[in-house]
């Protein structure tokens, strides 16, 4: 399954990049793509609503901002 989770304050491809490391660790999430452009990170996991729970906050952890 595949979300869109929408994020502010990410500036560039560091960002970016944080993002997909950090996200893409969680276990049973496949992949991420995030875009500091569109303000999106999009991630392929399990459906699990705890899964992208766990999205969230690796997102919120890393100092940006999840709009739900
Ligand atoms: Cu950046």
């Amino acid at each position: 399954m595949e979300r869109e989770i929408k994020v502010k304050g990410m500036h560039c491809e560091g960002c970016e990049q944080r993002v997909q490391k950090l996200v893409g660790r969680l276990s049973k999430i496949e992949s991420v793509t995030a875009d500091h452009q569109s303000g999106t990170v999009t991630i392929a996991y399990d459906g699990n609503p705890e899964t992208l729970q766990a999205a969230n906050e690796q997102i919120r952890e890393l100092g940006y901002e999840v709009a739900q």
